[in-house]
């Protein structure tokens, strides 16, 4: 039997013009006005603030890509600087070079709205608009979501899209800092570490954060990156509700 046509569901909603949330959810026409009023519920309770735009937009998903989510390993770190120094280890033991550079880079992601899309080896930056940065999108957990369906459940949401991430073409490496002033646990990912969740990235009630995704590769390979990041539609198998 064919299984029904999906829908990307997205909310994002910023305040003076400045980012607040966003989120999104992959589903059936029938769940579509479910996914709408969580996601509107969400954009209005959100620890950043109120927002004074809040946009709702629901399009067909198209082609659908499944993957694998990344394997899961807790890294237990007690401070920022020591969640900081273990992601610049686990990339430099992943074959990344210049890692203090990228980390030095990282404090740039803090006002995008997306991510900054860098050459690993070279540190051009990719992102084709540089305030925007890139957005990776069009992404949810395969298995039904109905316990999904109220609060953010950063762990999960994070793990799809760096699922996602890996599974574009070029990119070699991620690193994640929420934005999200009282969640301090981040993660750096790559097929080889799998998703390594830094238990304390970053100071309780800082609301800077980011991502930097590291891409190796020819030129000519970034748009085909840029477009699996923001254009294909994918469901991760294997998500856990709790890491
Ligand atoms: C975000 O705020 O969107 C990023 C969340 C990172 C989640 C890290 C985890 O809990 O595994
Ligand atoms: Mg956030």
């Amino acid at each position: 039997m064919d299984s029904p046509p999906l829908f990307c569901v997205k909310m994002r909603a910023s305040a003076g013009g400045a980012h607040v949330s966003g989120a999104e959810r992959v589903v059936p026409a029938a769940a579509v006005p479910a996914a709408l009023a969580a996601l509107g519920a969400r954009a209005l309770a959100h620890p950043k603030g109120t927002p004074d735009d809040i946009r709702l937009r629901v399009e067909p998903a198209g082609e659908i890509l499944r993957v694998p989510a990344l394997p899961v390993v807790l890294e237990r770190t007690a401070t920022a600087a020591e969640g900081m120094a273990r992601a610049a280890e686990l990339l430099a033991a992943d074959g990344v070079s210049r890692v203090p550079e990228i980390m030095a880079l990282f404090r740039e992601t803090y006002a995008m709205r997306g991510a900054m899309l860098l050459d690993a080896d070279t540190l051009e930056r990719l992102e084709p608009d540089r305030a925007r940065g890139v957005r990776a999108t069009r992404m949810d957990a395969a298995e039904p979501a109905a316990a999904d369906a109220g609060a953010k459940n950063h762990f999960r949401e994070a793990l799809v899209l760096a699922s996602k991430v890996q599974a574009a073409p070029g990119i070699v490496a991620e690193i994640c800092v929420s934005d999200d002033p009282d969640y301090v646990t981040g993660y750096v990912a790559s097929k080889s570490l799998g998703y390594r969740r830094i238990a304390t990235i970053k100071e309780r009630g800082d609301p800077s954060g980011g991502r930097i995704f590291l891409f190796r590769g020819p030129r000519s390979l970034v748009p085909d990156c840029i477009r699996f990041l923001q254009e294909q539609t994918v469901l991760v198998e294997g998500v856990p509700w709790t890491p």
